[in-house]
């Protein structure tokens, strides 16, 4: 079942791709396994083979919006209703980058574990991360690159959030993101996956 879920994903054949899901999940298969079995993997590969140009841009945009409609079946069980907010999480991806597949599974698995989101979207400029801070009272700012060559806009949102005198932490990730890049360009947490950022934001909050 994950095999084809992962052929559907790559085809981008949505109808498909939620169709497996829903059947998957209709079968008592955690959303969990669903995910890091059947959807991320599929991702993986498409990335591959897009690396090997073997397929380009329009069919990655299909896929990746078959992604997304898997992913929003998959939501509901990994969000628990109606707790209360443990912290409010302003997140998005930098400047000049258009990458949102893994800003929202981190959103998700942070709304999943109790965190207020507001999502920015891609392409956010520096000062649309500060006002959306002041303007829900945020507690930390998270910060998603998926190219080497917007990851550097991290750097500028740091700065920005430092001299702006807000004093809340800033969380970064991403596939080219690094431990060693976070450590030096001031980021006070980092994250390789959407389930460690849920404990890099508790820790931040919490300290
Ligand atoms: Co693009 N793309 N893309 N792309 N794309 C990559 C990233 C690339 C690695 C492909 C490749 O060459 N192998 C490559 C980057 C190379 C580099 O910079 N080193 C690349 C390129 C080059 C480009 C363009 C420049 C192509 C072009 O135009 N010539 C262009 C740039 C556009 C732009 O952004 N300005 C481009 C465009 C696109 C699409 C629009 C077609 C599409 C995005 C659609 C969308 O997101 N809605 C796309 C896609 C889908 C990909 C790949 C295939 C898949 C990315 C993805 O969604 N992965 C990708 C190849 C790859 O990654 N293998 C590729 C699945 C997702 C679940 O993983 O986003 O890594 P990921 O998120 C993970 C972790 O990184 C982490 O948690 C997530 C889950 O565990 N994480 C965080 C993410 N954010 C986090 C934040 C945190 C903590 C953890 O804290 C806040």
């Amino acid at each position: 079942m994950f095999e084809k879920m992962q052929e559907a994903l790559i085809a981008g054949n949505k109808p498909e791709v939620e169709s497996l899901v829903d059947r998957a999940l209709a079968d008592g298969t955690p959303a969990a396994r669903v995910l890091n079995e059947g959807l991320i993997p599929g991702m993986e590969r498409l990335g591959e083979l897009f690396k090997n140009c073997e397929v380009f841009i329009p069919e990655v945009l299909v896929a990746a919006r078959a992604m997304n409609a898997g992913l929003a079946k998959l939501e509901p069980m990994l969000v628990k209703a109606g707790v209360q907010p443990k912290g409010i999480v302003v997140i998005g991806t930098v400047k000049g980058d258009l990458h949102d597949i893994g800003k929202n599974l981190v959103a998700m698995m942070l709304r999943g574990n109790g965190y207020k989101i507001v999502d920015l979207g891609v392409d956010v400029a520096p000062e649309k991360y500060l006002e959306a801070a002041r303007t829900h009272r945020a507690g930390i700012i998270a910060l998603s690159a998926l190219l080497t060559t917007t990851m550097v806009q991290m750097k500028n949102v740091i700065e920005a959030v430092e001299s702006s005198g807000l004093g809340i932490p800033v969380v970064i990730g991403g596939a080219p993101v690094t431990k060693d890049y976070a450590d030096r360009i001031g980021a006070r947490g980092y994250a390789p996956d959407a389930a460690s950022a849920v404990e890099e934001v508790g820790r931040l909050l919490a300290g």
